[in-house]
This record gives C-alpha cells, structure tokens and sequence, in this order.
C-alpha cells in the first residue's frame, strides 16, 4: 500500500534519525569540518546512490558555494515506473530549501522556484547547473569541499530517497 503524500514532518523525521549524532546546536564545533561524519569517496559517475521502487538517484553533488550562506545540489533521478515529481526535500544542513529552475530572460540567467520538478514516466530527470536544482538556503554551517550533505527527497509517488551530495568545487 503506497501513500500518495509523505507528510513533511515524516521526511525531517527520516532525516533527523539518519544524521543523529551529527546535529549540533547551531553552536561552533572546533575540530570538526563538514557534517561531523567520514567523508567516503566520491561516488563514481553514473553510481546509484540511492534507490526506491522504480526510482533512483545518481551524481547526487552539492556546489561548494562561494556565498556561504546558499549551495545548490544537483542529481540525476531515473524513473522506470509512472510520472512523479520531486516534490520536497529535506536537509539538516539548510534552514530552507527550494526547488529552482533557471530561465534565460533578456540575454540574462536567473533562478525562479518552482513547486516541483517533474520525473518523467520511464525517463530522467536531470539536476544540472544552468538547469533545475535543489536551492540550500541559510545554511548554518558553511559547506566545505569533501564533506558532504544529506538529502531526503521526497516524491509524490515514490516516497522518500536519502542520499549523500559529497560536495565539491567546479561548475
Ligand atoms: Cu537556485
């Protein structure tokens, strides 16, 4: 029996319970860098990280931002199943996040929300700079190169993936 919708408390839940240990307060933790857990590797391109009934999520990476305060996430979600979309997403690592699309206006590139992203019937949806991503917003902590940060995506239909974005510096 599948639910259509997840409730937002159940996905900070999730999240929650995974990264416990690794909260903090808000307050400085010297000595620590990035989430407080072992950075593993990079996954490898194109390497599953997370995976739920026809979905799964590849390339899961965040942006080491230059304004410490925002970071996007990009990913790839492939769909072997009916439409969904990506609805929410859940993280300890940001007090807010939105999803983003970016559009070309006037010769010039800005961001706008949008309600969700769609992950097309056996098909892919791509998380990509210049494209859609997930917008990490007051970030409490800043967001180094070779930590990592936690997502629970939740999906209208699919329920709630976690993966770990290692995060990085590069386009
Ligand atoms: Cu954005």
């Amino acid at each position: 029996m599948q639910i259509r919708r997840i409730s937002p408390i159940l996905a900070l839940a999730v999240v929650a319970g995974l990264a416990a240990g690794c909260s903090g307060d808000g307050g400085k933790e010297p000595g620590k860098t990035g989430q407080g857990t072992t950075a593993s590797a990079a996954p490898a391109a194109g390497e599953v990280q997370a995976s739920k009934g026809a979905l799964s999520v590849s390339g899961a990476w965040v942006r080491e931002p230059a304004n410490p305060k925002v970071a996007a996430a990009y990913l790839e979600i492939t769909n072997t199943g009916e439409a969904d979309e990506l609805q929410s997403v859940f993280t300890e690592s940001a007090h807010r996040i939105e999803l983003h699309t970016v559009k070309a206006e006037n010769g010039a590139e800005t961001m706008s929300k949008v309600d969700s992203i769609p992950v097309p019937a056996n098909g892919k949806a791509v998380l990509k700079p210049g494209g859609y991503h997930i917008m990490l917003l007051d970030v409490p902590r800043p967001l180094k190169a070779g930590g990592k940060v936690r997502l629970a995506l939740s999906f209208t239909k699919g329920g709630v993936l976690v993966v770990d974005a290692p995060i990085k510096t590069g386009a």
